[in-house]
């Protein structure tokens, strides 16, 4: 890294924290993290060279405070700021805050965010860049009747979409005209709500695509990489549960053809760093642009295993002025990557979040599996953030065999003290339309009954007690006398057993 940048302010928390000051500390970077009180014993904090203290835990009071970031950068002796993911990663007035500082933005330009950020805009600067988009409108409906009389030439079922929206809220399904009216009105109160403007705009409904998101790099020299796709299709209410690259669905020749439209896409904003175009991948083969998220993704380890990237490296080389580190252009993947999400989230009642004390942890390990956690032992899992407490996340030669391999590793997670979705995910990986590849976006809606049969859905009993066996049973094994060729594997004791039992749940 050139002298420009020499420390780096890491605004996020958790998980992605850890990532980024990680990356930062392979180039040689120092790092500074930022932690709100309910996050002052969390690994990032430490993991840091220093850490700078927020305020109270409401995100509002911290992680999305522009003002105490920026001080907190300046404060510490840094020359650039990296946002994450979430938080203020997307928002046009932090980059330039960050940039009016006199600090480097480790990001696209606040002209790029914006531009991606309205979606009528981007819509007509993807059209005018030959980038596929759904057949719909390109500018926000003056009124319901005028949407009425856009649906009318669209054709039903449509879709109303916040015009500043994202992430499906203020989103609305029209199957037909009787509804359209009052399907408007709602739409619009809810963008108002979620995002302080109310313009809606209407694209005709794709039925059952796929997700599916491209994945690119662009430096300031000009040279833009395009890194292939993520099938993102399992999710709920649009938080996705678990990605995987490559996606089944995609051929090669469809991989070149997805990746010369996100490569076009990025040059129509003048796109600088990591970036991902997320298109529907309709049934018939017929993929369309939906937006672009102009941000480091949760899903991006799929991609970096692979594809050989560090996709944090390269955001910091590009932040520095420095020529992307890997081949400009289409690269190809080797091998098969899943991840899974691990949320504080209980699966067998609908997916409630939880709250709570993490007692034990036992992290997956061995060949192809990798951790990318933000939360340790005696951390507590709370309402204020996203109840992500990890990604598992698995390499092998061939899907069947990243399958198998994360299977392997979700049962040597053991989590004690909190409901999470590790039970989930283990019969996602059993189930034979996953296993098929036979995925869509409506995938969890059809098939979370069948999956989520015979769940017990009671929280861990004694998490303490629970805990305590397990870290006794560690220390048992690791104090007990090993006698030549015994293999120095300890027999499970009946409480390591049970505790096991009660934390998978469902073996
Ligand atoms: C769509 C669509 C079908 N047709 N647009 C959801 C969030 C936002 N990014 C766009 N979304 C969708 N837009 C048309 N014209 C279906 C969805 C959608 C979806 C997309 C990706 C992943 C999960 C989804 C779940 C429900 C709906």
């Amino acid at each position: 890294m050139p002298e420009v940048i020499r420390r780096v302010l890491v605004a996020n928390r958790g998980e992605i924290a850890l990532r980024i000051i990680r990356a930062c500390h392979e180039e040689g970077l120092e790092s500074v993290a930022v932690y709100s009180d309910a996050d002052r014993l969390s690994p990032h904090v430490r993991a840091a060279n220093t850490a700078v203290p927020l305020g109270p835990p409401p995100a509002r009071e911290s992680y999305l405070d522009i003002a105490k970031l920026v001080a907190a950068a300046k404060e510490s002796g840094c020359q650039a700021v990296h946002p994450g993911y979430g938080f203020l990663s997307e928002r046009a007035p932090f980059a330039e805050a960050v940039r009016d500082a006199g600090l480097v933005f480790v990001g696209p330009s606040p002209a790029a965010i914006r531009a991606m950020g309205d979606k009528t805009e981007a819509r007509r600067r993807m059209q005018a860049a030959g980038v596929p988009i759904v057949p719909g409108m390109t500018e926000p409906a003056r009124d319901a009747a005028a949407a009425r009389k856009d649906a009318a030439r669209l054709g039903y079922p449509v879709l109303l979409k916040a015009a500043s929206g994202g992430g499906g809220k203020g989103m609305r399904l029209v199957r037909s005209e009787g509804e359209i009216e009052h399907a408007f009105t709602a739409a619009q109160s809810e963008a108002q709500k979620a995002f302080g403007a109310d313009a809606i705009y209407l694209e005709r409904y794709v039925e059952r695509p796929r997700h599916v998101e491209i994945q690119i790099l662009a430096d300031t020299h000009g040279r833009v990489s395009a890194l292939g796709e993520r099938e993102c299709s399992i999710q709920r209410r649009h938080q996705k549960l678990i990605e995987e690259a490559p996606s089944v669905a995609v051929t090669p020749a469809l991989r070149r053809r997805m990746s010369e439209a996100a490569t076009a896409a990025a040059g129509a904003v003048g796109y600088v760093g990591a970036g991902t175009i997320e298109f529907l991948l309709a049934p018939d083969g017929n993929f369309y642009f939906l937006e672009m998220n102009t941000r480091i993704q949760v899903e991006h380890p799929v991609t970096e295993l692979v594809y050989g990237v560090d996709l944090v490296r390269e955001q910091l080389r590009v932040a520095a002025g420095l020529p992307l580190g890997v081949r400009a252009g289409l690269l190809e993947p080797r091998g098969h990557a899943i991840e899974c999400r691990i949320t504080a989230e209980d699966p067998f009642n609908d997916f409630l979040p939880a709250t709570g004390i993490v007692r034990y942890l036992r992290v997956p390990g061995g060949p192809g599996v990798r951790w990318d956690g933000g939360v340790e032992a005696g951390n507590e899992v709370t309402l204020f953030y996203d109840p992500l407490i990890a990604k598992l996340i698995v390499w092998a030669q061939s899907r069947e065999a990243a399958i198998g391999r994360m299977r392997r590793a979700l049962r040597e997670l053991v989590i004690v003290g909190l409901p999470t979705s590790q039970a989930f995910h283990l019969r996602v990986m059993d189930d034979p339309e996953f296993r098929r590849g036979e995925l869509d976006i409506t995938y969890l809606e059809r098939r979370s009954t069948d999956l989520l049969r015979r769940g017990v859905g009671e929280p861990l009993g004694r998490p303490l007690a629970v805990a305590a066996a397990l870290l006794a049973d560690e220390r048992r094994a690791a104090a007990r006398p090993r006698l030549p060729g015994d293999g120095g594997t300890a027999a499970p004791s009946a409480w390591l057993l049970q505790a096991r039992r009660e934390a998978l749940r469902d073996e």
